[in-house]
């Protein structure tokens, strides 16, 4: 018998009158994979509870926030200490100093770093920060990395913009992206080849290490490393866009662990343990042209917003104190051998890339590398994969291309049911 969705589904044609499609986000509208989107009452641990009150295991997480579950209670009790003295200042409090040292303490190219309030802010004084320094325009990016919704990178960009079908969005002005070349992930020569022709005008080339929002993809050998030589040969700034994989597939993030030491790294996502935030930063000589220690500006009212920074310090602190990520990655290795396991046993090709634990299975016979492999996905079994899992009680990203991620809250029952709801809905596809 189907879940009930009869609250979700008043909420969102109530929703759909007064919001854009109904969803503030639009990689949440379900768009790619049809139907309509669940509501959310609450979450705990593990586990969500839409409108109806169906229970389901989370995989989704808030698209990357929650490594260690919903409502974990160190992170619930700096919340509730911080709002006894107030939601906001606009003026310095030393809980920004706090972030900034355990993120600079932690992740390798931090030097100094800015707070601001999301990913996208992030991406995009990111970019003007490395055009400041460099005094050069162009940047390079790739087809299917997703920086959020800055004018200059909504250039074949991943995420809500690929599963959509809008990867290049109107209302960007033909200017904005005159400077963007996109080339493809993955392809050190087409890389090198565009750094020969035009090296010295190329301010910044900004990636994902481990890309998350064409679904997990990732860095074939050799190819981080042929970013770093090529930025430092010819002066380029190295952005590791690390709001999905920082803090994620390692602590000191994706630049940790395949030792890659970028130029500026972006942040958000963990850093705000559920709460707004993003930041930026990196070596300390192109920091210093941050406004007001330098001429690059950049500014927000809620910047280093004491909620955010507490519920970040706590978030932070935590995962340092219990250091979950060879448990994360060993549930991740198991679920993915059982999913995995599950699909082949029906004749499903796949392939399933994971690290840490962030993982996708592509519904696709190829080893996904770039978004032109990632395309040739089907996305339609995607969607009866995704609905299926969804009356077994398990909430996947809605979209064959985004990342799916495992939190300190799942248990190893959590994993099993998984897998076993999985074998279930594998085995009713159509072949
Ligand atoms: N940018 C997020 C996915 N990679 C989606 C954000 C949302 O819709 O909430």
């Amino acid at each position: 018998m189907p879940i009930t969705r009869e609250r979700s589904q008043a909420q969102f044609q109530r929703a759909l009158k007064s919001i854009p499609g109904g969803v503030n986000s639009p990689a949440r509208a379900f768009g790619g994979v049809g139907g309509e989107p669940l509501f959310i009452q609450r979450g705990d641990g593990a586990y969500l509870w839409d409108l109806d009150g169906n229970k389901l295991i989370d995989f989704v997480g808030s698209w990357g926030p929650h490594i260690l579950g919903h409502r974990h209670p160190a992170v619930l009790a700096a919340i509730e200490d911080a709002l006894t003295r107030g939601t906001s200042f606009g003026a310095p409090t030393e809980s920004e100093s706090e972030l900034a040292e355990l993120v600079i303490a932690t992740v390798p190219s931090m030097q100094k770093v800015r707070m601001v309030s999301s990913g996208t802010e992030a991406t995009m004084s990111a970019i003007r920060v490395a055009r400041g320094f460099t005094g050069r325009d162009k940047i390079i990016k790739f087809a299917g990395c997703y920086h959020g919704h800055v004018d200059s990178l909504l250039v074949k960009a991943g995420s809500g913009a690929l599963t959509l079908g809008v990867p290049s969005s109107p209302g960007v002005p033909a200017g904005c992206t005159a400077d963007t070349i996109s080339l493809e992930f993955n392809d050190a020569n087409e890389l090198a080849d565009t750094f020969a022709k035009q090296g010295e005008k190329i301010a910044a080339v900004i990636l994902e290490p481990v890309v998350g929002n064409m679904g997990v993809v990732l860095p074939q050998p050799g190819f981080l490393e042929a970013c770093r030589e090529l930025c430092t040969k010819h002066g380029t700034v190295l952005i590791f866009d690390e709001v999905m994989t920082g803090f994620r597939v390692a602590f000191g993030g994706a630049q940790a662990l395949f030792k890659i030491t970028p130029d500026m790294t972006t942040l958000g996502k963990i850093i705000g343990g559920g709460m707004p935030v993003g930041a930026y930063g990196g070596r300390a000589d192109i920091m210093a042209k941050v406004s007001p220690a330098g001429p690059v500006y950049q500014a927000g009212t809620l910047s280093g917003n004491p909620l955010a920074m507490a519920c970040g310090i706590a978030t932070l602190r935590t995962l340092r104190e219990t250091n979950p990520y060879a448990s994360l990655a060993a549930k991740t290795e198991r679920l993915c051998r059982g999913l995995s396991d599950a699909a082949a046993a029906v004749g499903i090709a796949h392939t399933l890339p994971h690290v840490g634990s962030m993982f996708t299975l592509f519904f696709n016979p190829d080893l996904v590398t770039n978004n032109t492999i990632a395309g040739r996905s089907d996305t339609k079994r995607f969607a009866r994969y995704f609905w299926g899992l969804i009356e077994h009680g398990v909430y996947l990203p809605c979209s064959q291309f985004e990342a799916n991620f495992v939190s300190a809250a799942h248990s190893d029952a959590d994993i099993d049911a998984t897998i076993a709801a999985a074998r279930n809905v594998l085995q009713s596809l159509p072949k």
